[in-house]
């Protein structure tokens, strides 16, 4: 039975990776998805009134307290659960969540470019602001790419699920980046990591 409520939408990344993490530790029983739509600009009540930030994931727990945000999330539910933790404790453990948080820089500015070709009418729009926010994806990219492939490929944990749902997410909204084609490292692990059926059952549509 659900003693937990997740305010879910299938898009949002950040929603994704709690998701992720329940299938990997099986607990998704636990929890029952409230969908709500939202943006900046046309906020959720029934978010709101449990996270004043207006931001999902937020998860209320079973005594009506709430938590917030992914990372918490994902912190909380690692320590639910009886298997290996995906959030390593010992020596790992700062370096695994640096990298996850990396990941969750390419979510925060994937998802901040998306609110403004979207949202922002045409004429309120900054370009070198847009650049900037590209930019950092792309340099996060690279430093995957480059420095982190071994790393990351060694586990499945909270930076590994970090990256996969920042990569799913970058071909929802940014077909045309060609993150495969520039980052051929990236490419063959996704490919791989894509499979799982944590992530195949949390795909957006
Ligand atoms: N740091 C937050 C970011 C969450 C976030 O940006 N969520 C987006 C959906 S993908 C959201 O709720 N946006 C609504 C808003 O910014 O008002 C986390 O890790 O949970």
């Amino acid at each position: 039975m659900s003693t937990m409520t997740l305010f879910h939408s299938p898009a949002s990344p950040f929603v994704r990776k709690v998701m992720v993490l329940l299938h990997e530790t099986g607990q998704t029983d636990r929890v029952a998805l409230h969908e709500v739509q939202l943006t900046p600009v046309a906020p959720s009540a029934a978010v709101v009134a449990d996270n004043p930030a207006g931001k999902i994931p937020a998860l209320r727990l079973a005594d009506g307290s709430v938590l917030h945000d992914s990372r918490v999330i994902l912190d909380y539910l690692d320590n639910q659960h009886v298997g290996e933790p995906l959030i390593p404790a010992g020596s790992a453990r700062w370096r695994r969540l640096t990298l996850a948080s990396l990941a969750d820089a390419i979510l925060d500015a994937a998802v901040l470019l998306r609110y403004e070709t979207f949202l922002r009418p045409e004429d309120k729009r900054w370009d070198a602001w847009t650049a900037g926010q590209q930019d950092k994806i792309e340099r996060a990219l690279a430093y995957f790419e480059r420095d982190c492939l071994a790393e990351i490929d060694s586990r499945f944990d909270v930076a590994a699920i970090g990256l996969a749902c920042a990569l799913g997410y970058l071909d929802l909204r940014q077909p045309q980046l060609g993150w495969r084609e520039r980052f051929p490292g990236l490419a063959g692990w996704y490919a791989d990591v894509a499979q799982r059926p944590s992530m195949q059952a949390t795909q957006p549509k």
